[in-house]
Order: structure tokens, then sequence, then C-alpha cells
């Protein structure tokens, strides 16, 4: 133990924080971990472009090209950052033998043994994603909504497939699987039907959950979202749709909130307890919009903290499921994977030592320009001494070792690739 850490332990000691139970609490906390960094959401089923108005941008090189790269990556990954991790899988990254393909609305279980066998490996739980987009039966933009009826039944028979590969998932690793239902579905101009597509919708995600599922192991979510690039006017799946479908199907799915899909001044730190009001469980995909919907490397930084003082001063950690959702390819992908890793990471390590108790206090007590200063005060609490003593009892690197270790894998294995 680091004289560092021993003495950052007797300032927060005295402000009624016991920084051991705080580091045992954290390393239960999973965060999923989402394999599309690692290949810029490219997949395996398919050689098209990546379509429903997301975009990763860059050509940094060394990106995964196949199962095998994909999962050294991830295991890099794990190594390298602290904490208790789930595996987020996309129904794009089924595996098939050699010859062998199924369509998305015929993809089973087996398609996806060699990820349960890495998430048993680590312990992991899985979590899951249908993948509505990148695919020739996306038609004029729509899946879900698609007034083509044939369309319509292909992606409602992939995210029934879908459910019951998380069953498999959940069986598996014995571990709940959240299974979120994203689409890019949308218009580039003014509509002139806003409802039809919704109505659509709706009937589309009601019908997926209409294969039996037990919701304890299961845990479909519906992802909303403000637009898309090339989806500018409009999207299907709105905030107001899935809040909405997710309140009147309380027993059988949640809303998940991306910090990316707002207006630039919304903030998901507020959504948060709003939402926690009403909704026994919610979901997070966790990210860094920067102007726009970018998906950058999330970082440590104040709406990330935020977001992460909200889960825990809601006591809601058992309540909120946490996963992260960006892709850069425009550095080192490996450093952007475990850097936002690292970021949600402190951002609960954060929150959790914060007097929140005693700044709550002050609140109620109507005290606001105490409270005002004393949060100030928390801010430069020896936060970094605690974070660096929890890397080491990982066996990960802290801070100062961490660019080392990146390149060095970017040198023995990476580089190897191109
Ligand atoms: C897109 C959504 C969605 C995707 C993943 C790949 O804007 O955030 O969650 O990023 O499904
Ligand atoms: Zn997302």
């Amino acid at each position: 133990m680091s004289s560092r850490y021993e003495s950052a332990k007797e300032i927060y000691a005295k402000l009624g924080i016991d920084t051991e139970a705080v580091l045992e609490k954290l390393k239960t906390v999973p965060i999923s971990l989402h394999c599309w960094q690692g290949d810029d959401v490219t997949g395996f089923d398919h050689d098209g472009p990546l379509t429903g108005g997301i975009q990763t941008t860059g050509h940094y090189p060394y990106k995964a090209r196949t199962p095998e790269e994909l999962m050294q990556d991830i295991e890099k990954v794990l190594a390298i950052c602290p904490g208790a991790k789930k595996l987020n899988v996309h129904a794009c990254y089924a595996i098939f033998e050699k010859g062998e393909f199924v369509d998305r609305d015929k993809i089973e279980p087996k398609h996806f043994k060699k990820w349960v066998d890495l998430a048993k490996k680590y312990k992991m739980g899985i979590d899951f994603n249908p993948t509505f987009f990148s695919h020739p039966k996306v038609k004029n933009g729509l899946t879900l909504s698609s007034p083509d009826e044939e369309t319509r039944k292909f992606w409602i028979a992939h995210g029934k497939a879908c459910i019951r590969i998380s069953e498999y998932f959940a069986k598996e690793t014995g571990i709940p699987c959240v299974m979120n239902i994203w689409t890019g579905d949308g218009f580039k101009d003014i509509p002139a039907d806003r409802m039809g597509p919704r109505m659509r919708y709706k009937d589309s995600i009601e019908q997926i959950l209409s294969e039996p599922y037990d919701y304890n192991m299961v845990k479909p979510c519906v992802e909303s979202k403000v637009f898309g690039i090339g989806v500018e006017s409009y999207t299907v799946g709105s905030g107001e749709f899935a809040l909405s479908f997710a309140a009147e199907h309380k027993d059988k799915c949640m809303p998940l909130m991306d910090n990316g899909h707002y207006h630039p001044t919304e903030v998901v730190s507020d959504k948060i307890p709003a939402l926690l009001c009403f909704f026994p469980e919610i979901a997070l995909h966790i990210t860094r919009p920067v102007r726009w919907d970018s998906d950058h490397s999330v970082l440590f930084d104040d709406e990330t903290k935020e977001m992460a003082k909200e889960i825990v001063r809601c006591n809601a950690l058992d309540r909120v499921y946490m996963a992260l959702d960006y892709f850069d390819a425009s550095i080192n992908r490996i450093a952007s994977w475990a850097v936002g890793l690292r970021s949600w990471q402190k951002a609960l390590l954060n929150a959790m030592l914060i007097p929140s108790e005693m700044l709550k206090n002050l609140q109620d007590e109507g005290k606001l320009w105490e409270l005002f200063v004393k949060q100030e005060a928390a801010k430069v609490l020896p936060f970094s001494d605690i974070w660096d003593e929890y890397c080491r009892r990982a066996g990960v690197p802290t801070e100062c070792e961490f660019f080392d270790e990146l390149n060095k894998y970017e040198k023995e294995v990476l580089a190897k690739r191109a």
C-alpha cells in the first residue's frame, strides 16, 4: 500500500468515507464493453458500408479484421482496465463456419458460441444487440417501421432470433443479458407522415417482445435518438416514443438513454434521476458527443462525472445497466477503448468518494452557499491516489504506466497486422 493511499484514506475517513469499502464495492460493478470499437462497427456478416445514420471517421491502421484479432484486442483491454466487465456484442458479429452463412432473420445461438467461450473465460455476462443497419434489407432507410410488410417481417424475425440468442447468453453465463433495440429508421427530409412509421415501429417491437423470455434474465430495452447523419429531419424512435413505449411495457422492457442522442444542451445526468422515479431499471449507452453524435471515446470529463454521480447518489448502481458505446477510427483503437472504459470507472470511483449525504443535507437545510463551497472542495480531494491504488490492487497499469503498455501492444501485436 502506498503512503499516498494511506494519507488519502485518512482524508476521506474524516469526511465519513471508507475508501476500503468503496474499492471493494467498485470492483463488483459491471461495465459492458462494446465489441464494435475494435473494428469500426463492421462485424463479420457483411462487406457493405456502415449505415443507419452512424459513422466512424478516421483511418488509423491495425483494425481487427477477424474474430480472432477482435477477441485478442478485447482481451488486451480487459487486461489493462480494473473492475468487473461484461461483453456487449452486436448481431452482425455472428461467427460462421467456413462456407456457412445465414441471414440475420435466421441466426442462432451456435453462431455466438465463441463469444460465450470468451465470456466464460473471464466470468463475464454478455449483452446483445440486434443489428438493424448495414444490411441490404434496410429499405429506404427503414427497418422495423417500414411500410413494406416483407421488410418489416424480416426485421421482426431478426429481433426474435436475437431474443433467443440473448436467452442463450443469459443461460450460459448465469448473468442477465441486456438486449438493446435501436434502429436508425428515419428521414433525411421532412416526412409526410410521422405517426405511421411510429405505429409500425411500436407494433414491430411488440411482436419482437412476444417471443417468450424470462424478464429476470433477458432485459430488452429501447434506445431513442434525436437524429442521425443523413436522417436529420425525423427519427422514428424519438425520445418521447422510446420512453412511452418502455413505460407502457414496464414488465418486459426498459428505456435506454445514449448520452449522444439528445440536443446539445440537454444532459443525461439530469434525466437519470427523472427516469429512476418511474422505472425499476434503466440502461445507458455512455459515449462522448462532440457537436453531434460523434461517438468520441469517453473521457473523465464533467458530464461523465455528473452521470456517474447521479447513479451513485440515487443509490442505483444495481438499477442502471451501464454500457459503453463509441467508435473512434482515428487513433489507436485499443487506446480509445481502454481510455473510455477507465474513464467511466474513474467517474464511478469519483462519485463514490464524494460525501453525498453531507452535501444532500446542506441542500435540504437550505444552506446553499455552504453547499456551493463544499461541492467545489470535494472536487480537489486526493482522488488520484485512490484510483492508483485501485489499479495497483487490480494488477493493471496505473496512469503513469498506461501509455507505455498501449504502445508496447501496438508495436508487438498491432503493427504486425498491416
Ligand atoms: C447509434 C446508437 C447505437 C449504436 C450501436 C452500434 O447512434 O448509439 O447504440 O451505436 O448499436
Ligand atoms: Zn447507443
